[in-house]
């Protein structure tokens, strides 16, 4: 009997670019996230399911075993504060840009410049290690409104075609860092379920390099 492996992903742009890989690992779900209600998706393989859930939850629901596997965001890794998860794959999907952007027309900062984001943890490391004084303001989306509204001078936040922030009047300032999705395991897992989990990996890093 193979071991039972349970695969965290998210809804949204992550789960659409990894359904393509999991089918070259012959993993195909038999429902649609988008079309059911299901959060635990059943796949061809028996011993294979998926659980769908929130980005930011899927290195929570892996390193403590939940999930033997999950593929997460490079962002959502940085930003979390565990330490105990394998992250052995660069998956190569849903790549982005991590950016500083402001105003196109700013005023000049007088004061501490203020930075709305979701990712602190990302954004405090960031100007710490350049050595910059910053006031950071917690925002859980729309991060494009701080500045055009006065909240903030800067954001934090992702940028993919620049279409968002050029619709807000944004520029970007800085480049903090590249994106991807990873491949994370559960550090136990990795012991207990080798077997089963070893020729997934060794079959993902092969199509991961050949594309
Ligand atoms: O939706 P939910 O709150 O549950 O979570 P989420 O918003 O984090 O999920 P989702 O599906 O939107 O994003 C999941 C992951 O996709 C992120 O953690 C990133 O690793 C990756 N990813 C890749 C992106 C983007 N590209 C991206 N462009 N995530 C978000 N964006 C957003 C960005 O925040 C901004 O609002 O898209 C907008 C910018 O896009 P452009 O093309 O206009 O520049
Ligand atoms: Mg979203």
């Amino acid at each position: 009997m193979p071991d039972k492996i349970t695969i965290a992903v998210s809804k949204g742009r992550i789960y659409d670019d990894a359904i393509p890989l999991l089918a070259k690992l012959d993993i195909i779900p038999v429902d649609d996230p988008n079309k059911t209600r299901k959060l635990v998706l059943e796949t061809n393989q028996p011993n294979v399911q998926l659980l769908v859930i929130r980005a930011t939850d899927v290195p929570t629901y892996v390193e403590r075993g939940a999930a033997e596997l999950g593929i997460a965001g490079k962002d959502v890794l940085m930003e979390y504060s565990g330490d105990d998860l394998y992250e052995p794959i660069d998956l190569g999907i849903a790549k982005c840009r991590m950016m500083l952007a402001g105003l196109k027309n700013a005023k000049p900062i007088i004061n501490r410049p203020r930075v709305v984001t979701k990712y602190t943890n990302i954004t405090k490391n960031y100007f710490a290690e350049r050595g910059q004084q910053v006031e950071i303001i917690k925002l859980y989306g729309s991060m494009e409104l701080g500045p055009v509204l006065g909240l903030s001078d800067w954001i934090v936040d992702l940028v993919d075609t620049g279409n968002t922030l050029k619709a807000n009047g944004l520029v970007t300032l800085e480049h903090i860092a590249d994106i991807s999705s990873r491949l994370v395991v559960n550090k136990a897992a990795m012991k207990m379920k080798n077997a089963t989990i070893k020729p997934i990996l060794d079959k993902l890093s092969e199509i991961v390099s050949e594309s």
